[in-house]
């Protein structure tokens, strides 16, 4: 177990050390061409690209193996002499593979090296997908999402999203967007990814971007390359009695799990009467979207609730929300009593583990209930009517320590940054969890490799 996550420990530094610390120096593109006017080279001498594109002369005596671009390096198109090779004229030139044979132009590049003092040759397949002139052409080719065609509506759940790209490209990356879904993949072999485990909402656009990468970092590549889909709307067909025609209804509900085939459809609980709270408070149920909660978790302690008008914190208090069954969204189980007057405020939510959203625009009556959790809430809930857009991202280990409770202000509150993959290291396996605000990210009772993959796929966002 540790060494498992000693591995995914150090795939992480590279990854976010490569975020921080920006992309290595990559060599400048020289494919082979004739030295400039003005350069000569002595007798037995020819001119060859040195490691940086300059124009050097080598000496075409002795037996010790040169190469003159220092190795493989593909963006050059260099020479290489001695070290037994026996190419014509005692000099080997990188040059071209498209497949068949090798030449000026192709997919790949045939790369000359030392081996110690023997001449090698390998075959490597350029991440732009072009050769010229014996050199690696600069970039990453850029992928061709496939299916689900762009723009088109999908009839089956998960959905497998498929795209093709040039050999060079060794990994491919994903990102989703849409009907609360923000999610980001880790760079991957495979080149299509089926959508398990998300939770989609009928008649919603959701948009797909990929991209190629030359390395398992995705240091190098291609721009995101854009595609969207449709789900279709909720469709119930009621088959008819003889006598009565055949009725289609077409429900198009309020954020639901999309029905699959392998189970229920499962609709919110709309006619169960709620709690009508205290008549001398202003009380607010809502609904919020907490996408990387564990399944198993039913029950949410530790939601700070914030009411703000105008910049001014007037109520600051927690609360316990219940999940709605088969979806990541959770609910306030009785209305909470807020002691305001009646007008219109900013809603701030934040669980102990996620970072903090803003719902602006709710206008709360005194004595009244607002219920921003039915289905068609009213305009009265402002930003609380498409909470499904402000999903609370886990990942946070700073809790509530904003500074106001006395402390200082932890410089990670709110924002899930390098600290809090030091909370995962501190207490990764331990079999007690670490006091309060620990790296428990998906509050599953355990820190392991889901908390780790949660704060890789937030990694940088950072709360209201
Ligand atoms: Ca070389
Ligand atoms: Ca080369
Ligand atoms: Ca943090
Ligand atoms: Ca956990």
């Amino acid at each position: 177990m540790k060494k498992h996550f000693l591995f995914f420990f150090a795939s992480f530094i590279l990854f976010f050390g490569v975020l921080f610390f920006g992309n290595p120096v990559h060599a400048a593109y020289c494919p082979y061409e004739t030295p400039p006017s003005g350069f000569y080279c002595g007798a037995g001498q020819i001119p060859a690209h040195d490691a940086n594109c300059n124009w050097i002369c080598v000496s075409t005596s002795g037996t010790a193996c040169i190469d003159t671009d220092g190795g493989k390096n593909y963006p050059v198109s260099a020479i290489l002499l001695g070290g037994g090779s026996s190419c014509s004229g005692g000099i080997c030139r990188d040059s071209c593979y498209n497949g068949q044979s090798f030449g000026a132009v192709g997919w790949a590049v045939s790369e000359w090296y030392c081996q110690g003092d023997t001449a090698q040759r390998l075959t490597y397949n350029c991440p732009s997908g072009s050769c010229s002139g014996g050199a690696c052409a600069p970039g990453v080719c850029s992928p061709v999402p496939v299916l689900p065609a762009n723009g088109s509506t999908i009839t089956t759940t998960p959905p497998t999203l498929t795209w093709t790209s040039c050999v060079g490209a060794t990994h491919h990356q994903l990102k989703v967007t849409g009907g609360g879904i923000d999610w980001q993949s880790f760079p991957m072999t495979a080149k299509s990814y089926t959508m398990t485990g998300f939770t989609f909402t009928p008649g919603t656009t959701y948009t797909w971007k990929v991209r190629s990468c030359a390395d398992l970092t995705c240091t190098t590549a291609s721009p995101w390359v854009t595609s969207t889909f449709n789900t279709p709307a909720h469709t119930v067909t009621i088959v008819p009695s003889p006598t009565s025609p055949v009725v289609t209804a077409t429900i198009v509900p309020s954020p639901t799990r999309f029905p699959s085939p392998s189970g229920p459809i499962t609709q919110f609980p709309t006619a169960t009467p709620y709690p009508t709270g205290a008549i001398d408070r202003a009380n607010l149920l809502f609904k919020v979207l907490l996408p990387d909660v564990s399944n198993a978790v039913t029950v949410l302690p530790n939601v700070r609730v914030q009411v703000w008008q105008q910049g001014n914190a007037l109520i600051d208090t927690k609360t316990i929300l219940q999940r709605k069954p088969g979806t990541s969204f959770f609910t306030t189980a009785t209305p909470l009593e807020l002691d305001l007057q009646t007008g219109q405020y900013t809603v701030l939510v934040k669980q102990l583990k996620t970072i903090r959203r803003s719902f602006a625009s709710v206008s709360l009556v005194r004595g009244q209930t607002l219920d921003c959790i039915k289905d068609t809430p009213d305009t009265s809930c402002g930003g609380l009517i498409s909470a499904h857009l402000a999903p609370l991202y886990s990942g946070d280990s700073d809790g509530y320590n904003d500074g106001s409770n006395g402390t200082i202000r932890s410089d990670s509150f709110n924002r899930i940054d390098a600290a809090d993959l030091q909370k995962i290291v501190s207490g990764y396996g331990s079999s007690s969890l670490p006091a309060e605000p620990n790296a428990d990210f998906n509050v599953d009772g355990k820190i392991d490799i889901f908390d780790l993959g949660i704060l890789g796929k937030n990694f940088g966002k950072q709360g209201e």
